[in-house]
């Protein structure tokens, strides 16, 4: 093949993708590959076509300048025409810019040091949305219109006007007759989350993201589908316009700002290039926290008459330049999927790639969390991937590109049936679920190792999260170290740590005398932990800081935190019964419990602040309550509501005659009822939790009073917004401890609402019916005057 047909048949190919991404891109609005693979797809094609000309055709992608116009809408001519912009990469292209509009401007050489005059630039960051023109006549919104290819748009006026922040009617006076303002339409980063999830809930289409979010919901051809998306605009420049505007560029936004059109608020002017400079690496540190996505920023030259001497070639004027941002999605080749096992033996498929630069940084490895995520992106190894990295956050993998799947060549991600550090079992973990007394078991998107710390990778992370600052706090025990002490077998758990010598110590890496002995003395100085941080430190999965003070406040002792039965621990604030089986089965396993025992034993760890129980949890238990608990099969709280008033007791309920139960309840619960307590097991957990309440000094309260006599009986209370000082189910709790109803929703009967920060309609309602409402400190003061404490 000679070089030209080589170029040609390439040209051929390059132009019949780009066409088809440009049909994903301006009409499906779901491209398949990112933004900087297109341009280099594109530069290449245009570099082809340079060398060779003679192969140029009108219908080349490169002839034409963004999307065409969709059939659908009536088409917009722009007066004039609306303009796109060249861009910079490199800091080298924005000085060349600088210098072509001095020179453009005459102003070359013209200081001492030839540098030139400085010129002022207008500087905005760059949105990534769609560019649309707005037309007023007299004040009066008459037209929106997409860019279309420049020239020629979609009429897109019902669209806009659903747009919150565009002005129908323009503020305050002096607006010329016909002004057309032109900017950005775009989303949110928080509404497109939102919109997503809402879509994902109603099973519509999701978006890649905002801006395709954005491009999707203004071509809709049912208005009432715009309205519904959260889009805003944002002006940057205008078109036609009758009569005088202000002479520079920062000043006739700010004009268009007091007639009521919303401008960018990081609007600047900068004096010279390397104030532009400065804009750039400014607004590039902020990128992350502004409230929606930018890919670079834009600079202007900010007199307007500079502007029109400079003018435009083609699409692009030569007065203006988007400096764009290193590409934060690039392509490559998933090479393969190893797992990594974590501290709780969470066993993670973590991605290998052909390297990539992502946002100025080679990218080798992507997180691919779990294997729910594996197939929700439908990937197999070999296949080509979109990886994305945005600020410090660890690269993700986002999308497959099936079009450069080889089917000879890609091969399935399967999670491995034997940990791939130790060889135990991989399990699948199990989700726990309660609805309407049923218990019911699901799959969870978690495998785990169960080799616990028989397992090397799971007991290096355990020894690590151990002696870590806020555990343990063993200064001077670096990872490296704590790997060299497991793979050299010194210690086999973290109750080993404290029967390190000096010895072993100084036998290694990067340990001497002076090292040696001061971890040596760190080690020995950290055996007072307090309660708290020692369950915390023992790294019990879904046990954080948090959740270990709970459990050390409320029980007060690490006998009683072992002890506990899972529906008991249920009582405590924020203790779902997830956590609680975690927390449950962690103490029942035979190798932690030896591992705890010789802390408090041989290693000689004394834990401070245990004692008293304390009154977070004297919460009040009531036999409904308790039987609710059970999850006995078929039956609800208000079923068992119903049998603890009939019996007063569990022992009642456990001696309770099938009569005497189908007369309270309907035959299939009372049935259930019978049957689970018939089975020992299922009485003797009952009972187990009964006495185990009343050890932990639970206040217990009987059906009895609860039914006479209290001071609430009789009033039906709602619960709404954020409660800060306790969790929704323990207010709920204490409310029914003092015989009140807790209702879903507020209505004529309801007595009294409490109504935390963020209550909604709820709030609304209480208002609007004159229900009395409390805050939660008002609440909490209330319940301390029937002598019950928040
Ligand atoms: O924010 C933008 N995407 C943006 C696009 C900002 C501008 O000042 C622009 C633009 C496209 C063309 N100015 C022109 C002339």
């Amino acid at each position: 093949m000679t070089d030209a047909t080589s170029a040609a048949s390439r040209i051929l190919e390059l132009r019949s993708e780009l066409d088809q991404h440009n049909y994903r891109y301006y009409v499906l609005d779901e491209p398949s590959i990112p933004d900087a693979e297109y341009d280099r797809l594109f530069r290449e094609l245009q570099a082809l076509e340079a060398e060779h000309p003679e192969l140029v055709t009108p219908e080349s992608p490169t002839q034409r300048v963004g999307g065409e116009a969709l059939s659908a809408f009536g088409e917009v001519r722009h007066e004039v025409p609306m303009l796109s912009l060249g861009n910079a990469f490199e800091d080298e292209d924005l000085r060349a810019f600088d210098r072509s509009v001095q020179s453009g401007l005459g102003l070359q050489g013209g200081d001492l040091f030839g540098g030139g005059v400085e010129v002022e630039y207008s500087c905005e960051p760059k949105l990534d949305g769609l560019a649309v023109s707005l037309l007023y006549r007299d004040g009066q919104l008459v037209r929106g219109a997409t860019r279309g290819d420049g020239s020629t748009g979609e009429d897109i006026t019902s669209n806009v006007r659903t747009i919150r922040n565009v002005p129908l009617k323009l503020q305050g006076e002096g607006w010329p007759q016909v002004l057309e303002v032109r900017g950005e339409v775009f989303m949110p980063k928080s509404g497109f989350e939102e919109l997503n999830a809402r879509q994902a809930e109603i099973g519509g289409k999701t978006f890649a993201n905002p801006r395709n979010a954005a491009a999707g919901s203004l071509r809709q051809l049912d208005p009432k589908i715009t309205a519904s998306r959260p889009l805003e605009f944002c002006c940057y420049g205008v078109g036609q316009v009758s009569g005088e505007l202000p002479g520079t560029q920062v000043t006739m936004l700010q004009q268009l700002k007091s007639w009521g059109i919303p401008i960018s608020r990081e609007l600047k002017l900068a004096k010279g290039i390397e104030a532009c400079f400065d804009y750039y690496r400014d607004i590039g540190e902020r990128r992350m926290s502004l409230a929606y996505d930018i890919d670079g920023v834009v600079f202007k030259v900010n007199t307007i008459e500079d502007q029109q001497q400079l003018g435009f070639r083609a699409r692009t004027p030569h007065w203006a330049i988007a400096h764009k941002f290193p590409a934060q999605e690039e392509l490559t080749e998933l090479l393969d999927v190893e797992f990594q096992v974590g501290r709780t033996g969470a066993v993670t498929p973590v991605a290998r790639l052909n390297p990539v630069k992502v946002a100025g940084v080679m990218v080798a490895n992507a997180t691919l969390h779990n294997m729910d995520e594996v197939a929700r992106l439908g990937v197999m190894i070999g296949d080509t991937v979109i990886i994305r990295r945005a600020g410090d956050v660890i690269p993700q993998v986002m999308q497959v590109v099936l079009e450069r799947r080889d089917p000879s060549v890609v091969r399935p991600v399967q999670i491995p049936s034997e940990c791939p550090v130790c060889g135990s079992a991989v399990e699948r973990t199990q989700l726990i679920k309660r609805s309407k007394g049923k218990e019911s078991l699901s799959e969870g998107s978690v495998y785990r190792c169960v080799g616990r710390l028989s397992c090397q990778a799971q007991l290096k992370q355990a020894i690590i999260h151990f002696v870590s600052r806020r555990a343990m706090d063993i200064e001077g025990l670096g990872d490296k170290t704590i790997e060299q002490l497991v793979d050299e077998k010194l210690i086999g758990s973290p109750a080993d740590l404290y029967k390190l010598t000096y010895e072993q110590i100084i036998g290694l890496e990067g340990f001497a005398e002076v090292s040696s002995n001061k971890l040596l003395k760190a080690i020995a100085d950290s055996r007072k932990p307090t309660l708290a941080r020692f369950i915390y430190a023992l790294g019990i999965p879904d046990v954080g800081e948090e959740t270990a003070k709970v459990l050390a406040r409320s029980l007060a002792s690490l006998a009683r935190v072992r002890q506990a039965l899972p529906q008991v621990l249920t009582y405590l604030p924020d203790i779902g019964l997830e956590v609680a089986h975690e927390i449950h089965s962690f103490f029942e396993d035979e190798h932690n419990r030896q591992v705890i025992d010789a802390l408090l034993g041989e290693c000689g760890l004394q834990l401070q602040d245990e004692g008293g129980l304390n009154a977070e949890f004297t919460a009040i238990a009531t036999l409904g309550g308790m039987l609710d608990k059970l999850n006995i099969p078929s039956v609800g709280p208000g079923a068992a509501q119903k049998l603890a008033e009939r019996f007063i007791s569990l022992e009642g309920v456990l001696a309770g005659d099938w009569l005497d139960m189908r007369q309270t309840l309907p035959e299939k619960q009372a049935k259930a009822v019978r049957d689970f307590f018939d089975n020992t097991e299922n009485a003797r957990l009952a009972r187990a939790i009964e006495q185990q309440l009343r050890e932990f000094g639970m206040h217990w309260e009987s059906e009895k009073k609860v039914v006479e006599g209290l001071p609430l009986a009789g009033q039906t209370w709602v619960l709404t917004g954020t409660l800060e000082l306790m969790s929704r189910d323990v207010a709920k709790d204490k409310l029914e401890a003092l015989g009140a109803k807790v209702a879903g929703s507020v209505s004529a009967k309801t007595t009294c609402v409490v109504a935390g920060p963020g209550a909604g309609s709820k709030l609304a309602k209480a208002n609007e019916l004159g229900v009395r409402v409390l805050d939660e400190a008002q609440f909490v003061a209330a319940l301390g005057e029937y002598g019950v404490q928040a």
